[in-house]
């Protein structure tokens, strides 16, 4: 089950996504928040109820999207894919070491990289800092957990990077990843699937320039070297997020080292299971 934050009438619903051409609106039965559900006991069998009832229904392609996080923080693993150490490894002799490390250490690489209000949903503006010369997205499965940290969904994530600033000194990581418009999600959250089937799930990643691909790239779930339990045990180890957490799991797909994003440029990630992110660029 899919689950959306809508705007319409300038007003900010929740709605249910039905077989991927309309939406349910879900705040005329009086859910208004999504947080509402990802925190009740069994989200999908309340969704199934929902559904049964007969709630205004909005085509999909009138619908206005919105980033599907109302409080929750949003924070990134690292290095969870061979790809992305080996990527690293590469871009920075200086801290080469410290990225085989993490890959194979117990305790992940976890950083913070959003506040919910700060995240570019589906259609929005994703962002390339002004003072970057080598920026890339990060195609990424996010995990959803409510207050308790328990996996409650998915969704696409992207966690824009500058590589040469966190190439330059890795002590310049939160400066590579968090800025303006650097972390995008969308374009809903789906609900109800148990890790070992959203291990099976392909994530794809391509980027266009004057309406040529200029990037495409592809790698699964099922590369990632930690468990979705894992993660989320690591990111509730000794801290509270009283209003839910985003995970992106990291990326495994880099272009080369020759490519580099420009304003303009449209990036599209699917993740088969849960749809399609579009987001095109501007310098910040
Ligand atoms: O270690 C730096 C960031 C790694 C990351 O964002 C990724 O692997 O996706
Ligand atoms: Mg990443």
């Amino acid at each position: 089950m899919k689950v959306c934050r809508f705007k319409q009438d300038g007003i900010v619903r929740v709605g249910l996504v039905i077989d991927g051409s309309a939406v349910l609106d879900l705040s005329s039965a009086g859910i208004t928040r999504l947080t509402t559900l990802l925190e009740d006991e069994n989200p999908v069998s309340r969704l199934g109820q929902l559904a049964q009832e007969n709630l205004p229904r909005v085509p999909l392609p009138e619908v206005q999207l919105l980033a599907p996080v109302e409080r929750q923080e949003v924070w990134a693993a690292g290095v969870t894919y061979l790809r992305s150490k080996a990527a690293r490894m590469e871009e920075s002799d200086f801290s080469a070491n410290a990225y085989d490390r993490a890959y194979s250490a117990e305790r992940p690489e976890l950083f913070f990289k959003s506040l919910a209000e700060k995240v570019a949903g589906p259609g929005e503006l994703v962002g390339i800092r002004q003072d970057a010369t080598w920026n890339v997205p990060e195609p990424e499965l996010a995990l959803v957990m409510n207050a308790k940290g328990k996996l409650v969904g998915y969704s696409v994530g992207n966690d824009m990077s500058s590589r040469d600033i966190e190439g330059e000194n890795l002590l310049y990581l939160p400066q590579a990843k968090i800025y303006s418009r650097s972390c995008a999600l969308g374009p809903w959250i789906t609900l109800g699937v148990p890790e070992p089937a959203a291990r099976e799930w392909v994530i794809r990643l391509a980027i266009k320039r004057d309406g040529c691909a200029v990037f495409i790239g592809e790698t699964s779930v099922a590369k990632i070297k930690r468990s979705f339990t894992e993660l989320a045990q690591y990111l509730f180890r000794s801290q509270e997020f009283p209003h839910g957490a985003v995970l992106l799991t990291g990326t495994g797909i880099v272009p080369p080292e020759t490519f580099t994003l420009r304003a303009n440029d449209i990036i599209e990630i699917e993740i088969s299971g849960v749809g399609l992110l579009r987001n095109s660029v501007t310098v910040v």
